[in-house]
């Protein structure tokens, strides 16, 4: 599969929060700002979660995923944000869940097995639900300086999920959303 080419994407599934959401996990990460160092803020229209990443695709591998994506039908579910975290090597913090809901699970369980009948490879780390606030965590700072939950949890009413293209321009990454799926009641994988 060719890898490179002026028509290749580089994609993944994430959840895409609303306005609201949006300027809810912007606060959050303002708040967690002091016990970043000189970390780097994800930008406010970047914020988002990621479910599978993909990685750089030909055009004919974005349809494949495209197809899939629409046979998904998973359950419509509410995300509950309540949990500062770190990747201390990557020099991430983010905000995250205590307890995933299950459906969620199972939504990125069914897209990684969408990336699968499209002859990628599977996400190989095991799926950890977060939000990345911040990137670039002094290093002295990393882990012993997550701050305490957030004072009030973010509840994400979660009714689509969608598919990005990150595409890189002079002034930093932006992310694209090429298009959404609905989840409706009714579990299980169409066909
Ligand atoms: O949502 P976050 O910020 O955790 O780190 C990248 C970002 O995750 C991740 O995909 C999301 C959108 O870019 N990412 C980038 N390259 C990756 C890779 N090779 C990757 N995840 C897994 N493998």
């Amino acid at each position: 599969m060719p890898s490179n080419g002026t028509d290749v994407q580089r994609l993944f599934f994430a959840l895409w929060p609303d306005e609201a959401v949006r300027a809810a996990l912007w606060h959050a990460a303002q708040g967690a700002a002091a016990s970043t160092g000189r970390g780097r803020p994800t930008a406010r229209e970047n914020l988002h979660l990621t479910l599978a990443f993909v990685g750089s695709v030909a055009p004919a591998t974005a349809a494949c995923l495209r197809a899939g994506a629409a046979r998904i039908r998973g359950e419509p579910f509410d995300l509950r944000l309540d949990t500062y975290g770190q990747f201390p090597r990557a020099g991430v913090m983010w905000l995250g869940s205590a307890e995933p809901p299950a459906a969620l699970l199972s939504l990125a369980e069914a897209l990684g097995g969408v990336l699968q009948a499209c002859e990628l490879d599977p996400p190989r780390a095991s799926f950890h639900p977060h939000v990345t606030l911040w990137r670039r965590i002094a290093l002295r700072r990393r882990v012993r300086a997550v701050p305490p939950a957030p004072a009030a949890p973010i509840v994400w009413p979660v009714r689509e999920f969608v598919l990005v293209a990150s595409k890189t321009h002079p002034e930093g990454v932006r992310y694209e959303v090429l298009e959404r799926w609905p989840l409706r009641s009714g579990a299980g994988a169409e066909g």
